[in-house]
């Protein structure tokens, strides 16, 4: 057995937004794997089994831990078993409140109060900083708790925050880069001037890819919880050694995985061989992603057909069923299912020959042809500030707005991919009339 000061390095897991008392999407009813089996508790229990079987010193936990005061004694109970547990193997565990759980978690902390594994930072929306020690290292967390539901102003504003002379950690749950929000805006110019060694931040549940050398972002939610939350989830192993930080690692144990995959179906020459040709593919992805282990239980896949092919006219039809029947599937003992299935592929034949036709079918094509075209064409530009105006029109929802306002950049990225989209579905459509009509 080793013990807690062998290899003179401390090790600490960090945790995004948990969520406990929500429960997974879109789940099959007839899926082998429950939805509790995936839910943000069975992860929460993985997360706890990691850290006491790595022997870490600390979990920190970054906020939104428990999904909402109504979730109180469900999520209450996962959460206090957890520290328990955690507390019993002499982790400790440092906690921020964010603005799901700005009632319940100071209401742990005092249900715990007799346990001194359990630190709740910044109760009341005050910085307070805590020093863990272990293997000879010392690191410093400095954390701050929502102390309201709202908080439209940085918590950053004419704070000063001590950092210890040893390693010292931001723990926070914030909205970063977010000017007007009721989330806790906070600039990232605003964490570089805090004079700390990192930020752990919570709230975004897609995750930052975090690096030891300039530590700084969102963890990410512990698990996927739908389609939107795609792509690898759990928390982070830090390690300090030498009172520098080493390795910052995701440790992707979230049970349920949601993916996307794009499957070119130019090679398919028998549509009657479609779910084998899709099987394979799969079976690439799963074996290409989970190569090194420490795969999920379940993954929900969103397939996307593309590419060129003979089969306009049935691919559409075909994803339609997939996608109906949630097609399951087991692939090295994890359960698939397909969430959704889209077609997005085009004929055989070249845009640019079908452009030279008189007709909606040519139209379309020298429309498509156009977003290919360079930044400059007067046309290309026309095409997209027509689009843009249009969309803007129709579309009401913030993060549009947001984009609007910040980057142009990302708006016309935005409009190229919708017009690349809707251009290739009616493409497929008036191509597959064509076809019937003989
Ligand atoms: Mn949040």
């Amino acid at each position: 057995m080793e013990s807690k000061d062998s290899g003179r390095v401390m090790k600490i897991l960090a945790v995004g937004d948990i969520h406990l008392g929500r429960l997974p999407s879109r789940i099959p009813e007839d899926f082998p794997c429950q939805a509790r089996e995936l839910s943000p508790e069975a992860a929460w229990r993985r997360t706890v089994d990691l850290a006491i079987g790595e022997q870490v010193a600390a979990v920190l936990l970054a906020g939104d831990v428990i999904e909402s005061e109504k979730d109180f004694f469900e999520g209450y109970r996962a959460l206090k078993q957890g520290v328990d547990r955690l507390a019993n193997a002499e982790v400790q565990v440092i906690a921020v409140a964010g603005n799901h759980d700005v009632e319940v978690l100071p209401r742990l902390a005092r249900a715990l109060a007799d346990q001194p594994a359990f630190t709740l930072l910044g109760e009341g929306g005050k910085w307070h900083s805590h020093r863990i020690e272990a293997s000879g290292e010392q690191v410093t967390i400095c954390g701050w708790s929502f102390p309201r539901r709202r908080v439209s102003n940085s918590p950053l504003a004419g704070a000063t925050l001590e950092r210890g002379a040893d390693l010292t950690l931001g723990l926070l749950h914030c909205d970063l880069d977010q000017r007007r929000s009721d989330y806790a805006p906070v600039m990232q110019r605003e964490l570089d001037a805090a004079g700390l060694d990192g930020w752990l931040l919570g709230h975004v549940h897609k995750p930052h890819e975090l690096k030891p050398d300039s530590l700084c972002g969102y963890l990410g939610c512990l698990s996927g919880m739908d389609p939107g939350e795609h792509g690898a989830r759990g928390p982070w192993m830090l390690t300090v050694a030498g009172g520098f930080l080493g390795q910052v690692e995701q440790i992707p144990i979230a049970p349920l995985r949601w993916e996307r995959l794009s499957v070119d179906v130019g090679e398919l020459d028998d549509i009657g061989e479609i779910d084998e040709f899709l099987l394979e593919k799969m079976k690439q992805h799963d074996a290409s992603l989970f190569a090194s282990g420490n795969g999920p239980d379940a993954v929900g896949l969103r397939v996307q057909f593309t590419g060129q092919t003979r089969f306009v006219r049935e691919l559409p039809q075909k994803a339609g069923e997939l996608a109906e029947n949630a097609s399951q599937s087991e692939i090295s003992g994890r359960h698939y299912f397909i969430e959704h299935c889209e077609a997005l592929v085009r004929p055989r034949t070249d845009l640019a020959e079908l452009a030279t036709r008189n007709d909606p079918l040519g139209l379309l094509a020298g429309k498509l042809l156009l977003l290919d075209q360079p930044q400059a064409d007067p046309e290309r530009q026309a095409l997209l500030k027509d689009a843009t105006a249009s969309f803007r029109s129709t579309l009401n929802e913030s993060r549009w707005r947001d984009i609007e306002s910040n980057d142009e950049e990302l708006l016309e990225a935005q409009v190229i991919e919708r017009l690349r989209r809707t251009g290739t579905t009616a493409l497929q459509t008036l191509w597959a009339q064509r076809e019937s009509a003989g």
